[in-house]
């Protein structure tokens, strides 16, 4: 496997499982608040993660290359309110939008089309990712000021976490 893109794909193991992680540490302290619903959600999110943690492991092992696992960073414990929680989500996928698209472009210039291939599904993924954390943000934005709101809100949002 080219070596520069297995570094690359390496790093991005590391993004996900980070991703995870921070998915998983915002499902706990939603937890702790009595979001449920939210907690949920976000298990649900953190799940996916690692399904994409593992589709960049399993592309290294299939094109014969090495995986080489690193430390991942703690995660923050905590937020101000489910607002906060949901903008720091959001800013986290505008963040891996912009590693995918950097990996796209490594392989492209590295002519590696298997790698390029594979990507493209993320391409495709984060589009959903963004616009459905972005949606829980704007509908978190209009309730900010009712708990009643808010926990209906909480309620649909578990929906989704028992569906996955
Ligand atoms: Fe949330 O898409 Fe992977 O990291």
């Amino acid at each position: 496997m080219n070596k520069k893109i297995e570094k690359a794909f390496n790093d991005q193991i590391n993004e996900e499982l980070f991703s995870y992680y921070l998915y998983l540490s915002m499902s706990a302290w939603f937890s702790t608040k009595n979001f449920e619903g939210f907690a949920a959600w976000m298990k649900a999110q953190a799940k996916e993660e690692m399904v994409h943690a593992m589709k960049f492991f399993d592309h290294i092992q299939e094109r014969g290359g090495t995986v080489k696992l690193q430390p991942i960073k703690g995660p923050k414990t905590e937020w101000k309110s489910p607002l906060e929680a949901f903008q720091e989500s959001l800013k986290h996928e505008k963040h891996i939008t912009g590693c995918i698209e950097k990996l796209v472009k490594l392989s492209m210039a590295e002519n590696d089309f298997a790698s390029n291939s594979m990507l493209n599904w993320f391409i495709d993924e984060q589009v959903e990712e963004e616009a459905s954390v972005g949606l829980m943000v704007e509908h978190m934005k209009m309730v900010s000021d009712s708990t009643g709101a808010l926990f209906m809100m909480d309620r649909e949002a578990g929906k989704r976490g028992a569906a996955k």
